[in-house]
């Protein structure tokens, strides 16, 4: 029984959660020939140019007059010593001591994973980032971290982008050697949206340390210190640094939420200390912390523990500077932001407002602001390039304090609600949100619970259910599936439990597990895994990051090495080639291997022959090539 058929495993067929804007058409991948990787990319390029990408369709288009991103200057050929110098040297307990004998606020800069997941649907590509990670390694050495892994990116890198999410940590980690690469990792839930073996999660984060990251965000989507064990001991056990990490929720000056008060914080901050962190993470995903709290939470969490306190949280309500500024009077020891131009709204605070906020007082941040500017208008014109991602909000909103969603769920739950033809009635589906919240028992809402939430509200609004109605043994209600999931006791367990009348609709009287969930999975065997895995690519050898890619996301896994053999490194296209093809005279480069470059010129697209067949004419390093691809527009 210890050898799983892990194509048929349950846990991993169960909750494959998409992030997508618009359905993806997989006939538009299927076709096979083995090619060599030239040819591979320049089918790939006929296709999009013929067809056009399935992502893009529909939405808008990049600005006719955007101009190309501009690298700035490196001060220097060796990256000047950083975070990463002193973990490397000495280990994550003198990082942890070096944060807290710090005077200036430490800034962790969030570009690379929650400003792109919160603004533009996690969609920014690896070639982006990487152009520009030597920046940040020779001109913005004093940041704390750079958060750039996990999250929802490990998924959307396979499932949208064609890329390998591995592949990407390891070429920012090679371009910025000396500033600590940071991610966010949902405790037992990896960087999925289910409960995975213990093993399974050990295995994981041993690959994300070997392969790049130095600090690792450990929360868990119920808060539940319990389940988070598993995940804080692989960490210690290889060497990076813990940030244990308390989800905030509701409003610590209000008794009406007395669930959520003081006391709830400092005992769970306590169970970190205990568990081994090294860094006291305070999580305040929807951007619900107010300064007035700041003033009062981060003092008595200091007061609690004795660990450095890293605050993260989301200007979705336009007031996120203010609160990091109170943060830091109140003694907080570092804080995310994001570069000015992919920050704001439902994204973090603009870094740049917060350096220059702080210059001149005690806690100026010791960061250069013309590097900043200068590497924030490199993300301008990148952000550019990714205007069909754009959600379309126009300004801040306080509403966030009545439906309390994560800044990195609002806009997909916005478009998922889009797709259902509820976008008129977003005001309705945010009131549903909040009351199956109070339903559920006032829980914290992060990915995974928070998708729970968003389901249930998107089922009530298009179902025209109430809360009343839900609740009443008497109405029949179908409930989505993760919602019977969470009921189950499969994402754990929140503070004093789901309520039990709730529990019993949903299960319809079968009983909860409320143990941790890991504790009844079976361990999965991995080279048995590796094994059967490598026979259904036809004899592929798979590494443990690809092993690994498969275990947190088996089909999304497969589809994309399926989609590898056709179009090949399709990740080192720009942009804008990768959304929308090539026009007649247009010329690219494409850097396939290390100092390989492919010059690639598209010089006619003909006619659409009988068959539903274009040839694509193209110059690859000056040969002429021709590409027949069928045409489906
Ligand atoms: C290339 O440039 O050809 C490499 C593309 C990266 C993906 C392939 S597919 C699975 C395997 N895992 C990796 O990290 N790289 C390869
Ligand atoms: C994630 O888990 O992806 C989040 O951003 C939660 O805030
Ligand atoms: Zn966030």
């Amino acid at each position: 029984d210890f050898v799983i058929n892990l194509l048929k495993h349950p846990v991993f067929l169960n909750n494959e959660y998409t992030t997508k804007f618009i359905d993806t058409t997989p006939e538009l991948f299927q076709f096979k020939k083995r090619r060599d990787r030239a040819t591979k990319i320049l089918t790939y390029i006929a296709d999009i140019t013929v067809n056009g990408h399935p992502e893009t369709e529909g939405r808008p288009e990049p600005r006719s007059d955007l101009k190309p991103p501009v690298l700035p200057t490196l001060a220097n050929d060796t990256p000047p010593a950083g975070s990463r110098t002193l973990l490397d040297a000495e280990g994550p307990e003198a990082v942890a001591k070096w944060m807290k004998e710090q005077k200036q606020l430490l800034i962790t800069d969030t570009t690379m994973r929650d400003a792109h997941q919160s603004l533009l649907a996690t969609r920014m590509r690896s070639i982006d980032m990487i152009k520009i990670a030597p920046a940040y390694a020779a001109n913005l050495s004093p940041l704390f971290s750079v958060e750039c892994w996990g999250g929802a990116t490990f998924d959307v890198a396979y499932r949208f982008l064609q890329e390998c999410p591995w592949q990407r940590l390891r070429d920012i980690r090679a371009k910025m050697p000396n500033i600590m690469t940071q991610m966010l990792l949902r405790a037992s839930n990896g960087v999925g949206y289910t409960n995975y073996p213990d093993n399974v999660v050990q295995f994981f984060v041993k690959q994300a340390a070997e392969s790049g990251v130095d600090v690792f965000r450990v929360f868990d989507s119920l808060n539940w210190v319990e389940n988070m064990r598993v995940a804080m001991d692989a960490v210690g056990e290889s060497g990076k640094v813990i940030e244990g990490t308390i989800c905030y929720t509701g409003n610590v000056l209000d008794p009406e939420r007395a669930k959520y008060d003081i006391k709830y914080y400092v005992d769970m901050a306590k169970k970190l200390e205990k568990a081994g962190a090294h860094v006291l993470g305070l999580k305040d995903m929807a951007g619900l912390l107010k300064p007035a709290a700041a003033k009062v939470l981060i003092p008595a969490l200091k007061d609690a523990v004795d660990l450095p306190i890293h605050f993260h949280t989301h200007d979705t309500a336009g007031i996120a500077s203010g609160t990091i500024l109170a943060a830091s009077d109140a003694g907080v020891d570092a804080v995310d932001c994001a570069m000015d131009a992919l920050s704001g709204n439902t994204s973090q605070a603009t870094l740049g407002t917060v350096v220059e906020a702080l210059q001149f007082t005690e806690r100026d941040t010791g960061l250069d602001i013309g590097a900043i500017r200068e590497i924030s208008n490199y993300w301008e014109a990148v952000r550019g390039q990714y205007a069909a991602f754009e959600s379309g909000l126009q300004a801040p909103a306080s509403e966030v304090y009545l439906h309390e969603m994560p800044g990195g769920q609002f806009t997909n739950l916005k478009a998922q609600a889009r797709s259902m033809g509820l976008e008129e009635r977003w005001h309705e589906v945010a009131q549903a949100y909040a009351d199956v919240n109070q339903m559920f028992g006032d829980i914290v809402k992060v990915t995974p619970s928070s998708k729970v939430v968003g389901d249930m509200a998107l089922m009530m609004v298009s179902q025209g259910l109430t809360r009343e109605e839900v609740e009443d043994p008497k109405t029949d209600v179908s409930f989505p599936d993760s919602v019977i999931d969470m009921m189950k006791g499969n994402l754990g367990q929140p503070p004093g439990g789901f309520p039990k009348g709730i529990v019993k609709k949903v299960l319809k009287g079968d009983k909860p597990d409320t143990d941790r969930p890991g504790k009844h999975l079976d361990p999965i065997d991995i080279e048995a895994t590796r094994a059967e895995v490598s026979k259904e690519l036809e004899g592929f050898k798979l590494d443990d990051e690809d092993l690994n890619g498969y275990l947190m996301y088996p089909k999304v896994f497969l589809d994309y090495m399926g989609r590898h053999r056709t179009y090949g490194p399709v990740r080192t296209l720009p942009t804008l080639t990768y959304f929308y093809g090539m026009e007649p005279g247009d010329e690219i480069e494409a850097e396939i291997d290390p100092g390989k470059t492919l010059v690639i010129r598209m010089s006619a697209v003909g006619e659409t022959n009988e068959e539903g067949e274009a040839k694509v004419f193209f110059e690859l390093n000056g040969q002429p090539r021709t590409i027949r691809v069928a045409d489906r527009s």
